[in-house]
C-alpha cells in the first residue's frame, strides 16, 4: 500500500529534495520525519530516510577525515570497471570469497583463516570464451551494514556500482540465515536482486505545470490521473515520466524516496567438499528464489572458471556482435551488450554520428536470414553476430 502520508509531510518531502546542502538536508529530513506518523505502513519508509540521514552523516565525517589526511594516501574504493560486465562478490566473512577469486580469476588475492582478511574491494579478470568478466571480492556484509558497520556504506555503494552480484555463502554454516542476512542488507540499501515488475524514472522540471508519460509499459492498478494527483501531493507539478513494465502507484512512490537499482545476482554455497544434507540445501534454495543456487567448492570443483563463466554469461544476456569493414576479416574483440540489442543501439554505442548518418547494415550469422543479409535500425541482433555498417 502506498504510505498515505499527511499533505505536511509530502510538502516537506518535497523541500528536502531541492536541497542539496548536506546539513540543511539532514535538517530538513528530521523535521520530516516528525511529521509522519508512526505506523506499520510507515516503518519501512522512516527506516529508509534514517539511512539516508546516517549516510549523510558518515559522508561528511569521511570528507573530513580525507581533509586531514594527506591526498593520495587513502586507498581508493572505487573500482574502475574492465571486461563485459564488473560483478560484486559479497558475502559473510569467511565463507571463500578471496578462495573464489584465486580460483577462477587471474587474481593473487591472498586467501585467509581469519575474518575480515580483505579489507579493500580487489578485482580480477575472470575469462569466459572470447570475452573476460570482472570479479570484484567486496569486503564483508554483516548484520547492519545498511547503517553503516563495519565500513558498510562504501561496501554497499561498491556493490551499487558493479552490473551483477554473486552471494557467496558457507553451506556449512547456517547457509540459509547467513544468506538472508546479506538478501535484507542489500535491500535495504535499495538494491534489488529480482526484477521488479515494473520501474519509473521521474524527470522533475523547474516550471510549468505538465506531467507527461512516455509509455514502454502500463500502469498496474491505478490510473494516470492517480499518478499525477500522488506526483501533485509532493508539489511536483511538472515531470516527465517514463513507465517501464508494469508500474504500481507504490512502485512511483518508492521512486521519490531514493534509487532503487537492480542487479542480477547468483547464490554460491561454498564448501561442498565439507558435506552436507540435501534438506540444508532446499531450504537455501526456498531461501533464495526466485535467484539461482550453485553448490561447489572453490577449492574442489573441477571447472569452475567455465562453469561460472557460462552462468554469467545467461545472467546478464550478454550478447557479442563482431563488426566489419567492407572485403575485412570481422573484429577480433567483440561490441558487448548486457541484454537485447537492435541495430540501431549498436550503432549508438560505436557514436551518435553512425547512427544519425546511418543508411542500412549488413548481417551475417544467428540474426541474419541470410548470409550478407541487408537490414535495418529495428532489426535485433544475436549473440554472434557480424555487422557491416553503411552510414
Ligand atoms: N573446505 C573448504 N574450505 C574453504 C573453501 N574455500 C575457502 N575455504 C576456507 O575458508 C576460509 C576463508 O577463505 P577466504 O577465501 O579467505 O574467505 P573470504 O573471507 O570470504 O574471502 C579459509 O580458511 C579457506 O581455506 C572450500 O571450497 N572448501
Ligand atoms: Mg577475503
Amino acid at each position: 500500500m502506498v504510505t498515505n502520508l499527511p499533505p505536511v509531510a509530502k510538502q516537506k518531502w518535497n523541500e528536502v529534495t531541492l536541497t542539496r546542502n548536506p546539513e540543511e538536508r539532514l535538517r530538513l529530513m528530521g523535521e520530516f520525519l516528525s511529521l509522519v506518523p508512526k505506523h506499520k505502513g510507515t516503518e519501512k519508509l522512516c527506516r529508509q530516510v534514517k539511512r539516508q540521514m546516517a549516510q549523510i552523516r558518515d559522508d561528511q565525517e569521511k570528507q573530513r577525515r580525507q581533509q586531514q589526511a594527506r591526498k593520495g594516501s587513502a586507498a581508493s574504493y572505487y573500482v574502475q570497471k574492465a571486461g563485459a560486465a564488473q560483478v560484486a562478490v559479497v558475502g559473510p566473512p569467511n565463507v571463500g570469497r578471496s578462495s573464489l577469486l584465486r580460483t577462477v580469476t587471474n587474481s593473487a588475492v591472498e586467501v585467509t583463516d581469519w575474518p575480515f582478511g580483505t579489507t579493500t574491494p580487489t578485482p580480477g579478470m575472470l575469462p569466459y570464451l572470447d570475452i573476460q568478466f570482472q570479479l570484484v571480492e567486496v569486503p564483508p556484509i554483516v548484520e547492519g551494514s545498511s547503517e553503516g558497520r563495519s565500513e558498510g556504506f562504501m561496501n554497499l555503494s561498491c556493490i551499487r556500482n558493479a552490473d551483477a552480484v554473486i552471494i557467496v555463502v558457507d553451506i556449512s554454516d547456517d547457509p540459509s540465515g547467513n544468506y538472508l542476512m546479506v538478501a535484507e542488507e542489500l535491500d535495504n540499501a535499495r538494491i534489488f536482486t529480482a526484477k521488479p515488475p515494473g520501474e519509473v524514472e521521474i524527470q522533475k522540471h523547474g516550471h510549468g505545470r505538465d506531467v507527461q508519460f512516455i509509455w514502454e509499459g502500463e500502469l498496474d492498478g491505478c490510473t494516470k490521473e492517480e499518478v499525477v494527483a500522488l506526483l501533485n501531493e509532493y508539489r511536483i507539478k511538472s515531470a516527465l515520466i517514463r513507465v517501464k513494465g508494469k508500474v504500481t502507484l507504490e512502485i512511483v512512490e518508492d521512486s521519490l524516496f531514493g534509487n532503487a537499482v537492480y542487479r542480477p545476482t547468483l547464490v554460491l554455497a561454498n564448501k561442498a567438499d565439507l558435506g552436507y544434507d540435501h534438506g540444508t540445501v532446499d531450504q537455501l534454495r526456498q531461501a533464495a528464489a526466485p535467484l539461482q543456487v550453485g553448490v561447489c567448492s572453490f577449492q574442489k570443483t573441477r571447472g569452475l572458471q567455465d562453469a561460472l563463466g557460462r552462468k554469467l554469461f545467461e545472467l546478464l544476456g550478454v550478447v557479442r556482435v563482431y563488426t566489419k569493414e567492407p572485403g575485412q576479416e570481422p573484429a577480433k574483440e567483440p561490441i558487448i551488450s548486457r541484454g537485447p540489442i537492435t541495430v540501431g543501439e549498436l550503432a549508438r554505442m560505436i557514436h551518435n554520428d553512425f547512427y544519425e548518418r546511418f543508411k542500412y547494415a549488413r548481417i551475417w550469422g544467428p540474426s541474419a536470414k541470410f548470409d550478407n543479409e541487408k537490414v535495418g535500425l529495428d532489426r535485433e541482433l544475436l549473440d554472434g553476430t557480424v555487422i557491416q555498417l553503411y552510414a
